[in-house]
């Protein structure tokens, strides 16, 4: 299927290796992926749902020891350690090939080795990037179906010369003669995903899960491109990207970074409360950002399909992302109703009287335990998405005219802020932080720095990362050209724990200031005021129509406290030192500067 010599020999190298008893080039088709899926219900991985309640989708249990990504087991493999920085976990890429080189012998024995050639982004559009994941997981091969471009057109782009990221993916349990098979194979005793940045490569093994195993994703799209983007002069980035249309149909693309399940699939395919404004998607997840030769930054969507947290996606919270998986969708860990079809926390309530959760355990809502996996996924083509934008797939990308940061925090943070320049704006970024809600990650409303939301998927040291972004704005010719910066937290609560702001739809009454904010001049006090901390909306400026937030609750919202952004220095401060020589002095001097805002505002 290929003259790619560097390709084939690759290939037949990890067959040597891997030992598989066969090899299947994929070629992307829809047949390929029909039979996969048809295989995958004959073995027992997928169950068929309903056809007439969800027509060609398919229901997929994991075991319950491989259900996430999994950080402690992932590995940035630069050849100097203070290189992947301290965000990352390290390890000599010679020692960790030597450590895996065993694991991945033989570990194909009895399966099939598919070939899976992708692209991220549309074929041929100059910012997309081909990749090959050599993996023994028709989950996978599924899978990357839906999220990228797979098969012979890749191959076609691809040519006799053409460079790709290698990626060799094993689910590390190799089938002897006696043993049978199980739904899904996986070796919870060894999990590595480890990335290779000097020569982009990514070994992934013991793991079938998600962003462990779909390797063009985090992997590829983020932690190496992050790299690859450092080296050639663009933007890697863990965002959303969507087109916002004014009632007077002018047009404004944003692109918004927040931490994993902070709500980007649900903004991303929001639907405007204000009336005339229209939101529809570019991308739920990642944007990779390259200035063009008019000097505005134009972004892709790497990827062609959503990957999406279904626990608490419902007709209230998404209402487009669940038109979108009506049909050709595949649901992981999720809960199956006694007709074929799936449920899952908070999808509708009350909760159906009889289900079979994602353990395969009798389930009614007495029960003591989620029927759903918190970590539950539909994986779907991202053309299915009502509002996905006519021009989603351009090649050249659209130009974006804001970023927004965002967190959940209940205190301090207002409800929106525009950064005061483009290194104020990185300062924002590098700052961000959520409140943890769970117990499982740690203290609930601790304070968890996750900084652009990229601290699981820099593949490098962030110290360089920050400097990167600040270069960035610096070496433009054309300042005003660049996207406006703005932090966003819809999460504020009152003293009483409740949420000050309706969020959802009403988000769009922010996004309108943020769209007017770009139309005018950073200084501009028509709608804006300058603060210690930013640009801040003037009490009236947000479009209130229709909404019960009066005067007070506003005020409230866009309200700076100037103990509580003091009493963050040290925090910041302590997250600062630990990039030591590698944190730009920029970031030390905004800093400072804030602090001295603060203290003259006091
Ligand atoms: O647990 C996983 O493997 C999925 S993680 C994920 C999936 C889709 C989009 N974002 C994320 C994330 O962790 O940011
Ligand atoms: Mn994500």
């Amino acid at each position: 299927m290929t003259k790619n010599q560097r390709l084939i020999k690759w290939v037949e190298e990890v067959v040597a290796q891997c030992q598989p008893d066969a090899i299947h080039w994929c070629d992307g088709s829809s047949q390929e992926y029909d039979q996969l899926c048809r295989t995958m219900v004959e073995t027992g991985t997928f169950i068929r749902l309903n056809p007439q309640k969800r027509p060609n989708s398919f229901y997929c249990r994991s075991d319950p020891a491989d259900v996430a990504r999994v950080e402690q087991y992932t590995f940035i493999c630069s050849a100097k350690q203070g290189d992947a920085g301290p965000s990352n976990n390290w390890a000599d890429p010679r020692e960790m090939k030597e450590k895996l080189t065993p694991l991945f012998a033989g570990a194909m024995r009895g399966r099939t080795l598919y070939v899976i050639p992708y692209s991220m982004g549309p074929i041929g559009s100059p910012i997309a990037r081909i990749g090959v994941e050599l993996s023994d997981s028709p989950y996978v091969v599924v899978n990357m179906h839906m999220m990228t471009r797979v098969g012979t057109k890749v191959l076609e782009a691809l040519g006799p010369d053409g460079d790709f990221v290698k990626g060799m993916h094993s689910v590390g349990v190799p089938l002897d003669d006696s043993a049978a098979d199980v739904p899904w194979p996986c070796n919870a005793a060894h999990k590595f995903i480890c990335h290779f940045p000097e020569t982009r490569e990514i070994w992934s093994f013991g793991s079938g899960y998600g962003g462990n195993a779909l390797l063009g994703k985090k992997c590829h799209a983020l932690r190496i491109a992050s790299v690859q983007a450092r080296d050639e002069g663009w933007l890697a980035e863990h965002m959303l990207i969507l087109k916002l249309t004014s009632p007077q149909n002018a047009v404004k693309y944003i692109a918004a970074a927040f931490p994993s399940a902070c709500g980007k699939t649900n903004l991303a395919m929001m639907e405007p409360a204000l009336a005339g404004w229209k939101v529809e998607t570019i991308g739920d997840d990642i944007a990779w950002m390259k200035f063009g030769p008019d000097g505005r930054l134009y972004a892709i969507n790497p990827e062609a399909g959503f990957f999406g947290v279904a626990p608490g996606t419902s007709f209230k919270s998404n209402p487009n992302a669940m038109k979108t998986i009506t049909q050709g969708a595949l649901f992981t860990n999720c809960a199956l109703t006694p007709d074929g079809d799936i449920w899952w926390e908070d999808m509708s309530s009350p909760p159906p009287d009889h289900l079979t959760d994602w353990t395969r355990r009798p389930w009614n809502p007495r029960s003591r335990r989620k029927a759903a996996h918190p970590n539950a996924r539909f994986t779907v083509p991202a053309r299915q998405c009502p509002v996905i934008a006519p021009e989603w797939e351009d090649p050249k990308g659209v130009p974006i005219s804001a970023i927004l940061f965002g967190g959940r925090r209940a205190g301090i943070v207002p409800l929106v802020n525009e950064a005061l320049s483009w290194r104020h704006g990185v300062f924002l970024g590098s700052t961000m932080a959520s409140e943890t809600t769970s117990a499982a990650t740690g203290k609930v409303g601790a304070l968890r720095r996750d900084p652009m939301a990229m601290l699981p998927f820099c593949g490098y040291n962030m110290g360089d990362y920050f400097a990167h972004w600040i270069k960035l704005g610096e070496n433009h010719p054309e300042p005003s050209k660049l996207p406006r910066i703005f932090f966003v937290n819809w999460f504020r609560k009152n003293p009483d724990g409740r949420f000050l702001w309706p969020g959802y739809g009403e988000n769009s009454r922010v996004l309108k200031w943020i769209f007017q904010r770009c139309a005018l001049p950073v200084a501009d006090t028509t709608l804006a005021r300058q603060t210690a901390i930013g640009y801040l909306p003037t009490l009236h400026a947000l479009d209130r129509t229709d909404l019960p937030v009066d005067d007070q609750l506003m005020a409230e919202l866009l309200s700076i406290d100037v103990g509580g952004w003091l009493a963050e220095i040290p925090s910041i401060r302590e997250h600062y030192a630990k990039f030591e020589d590698r944190l730009p002095q920029g970031l030390t001097k905004e800093l400072e500067s804030l602090e001295h805002r603060l203290k003259s505002n006091a």
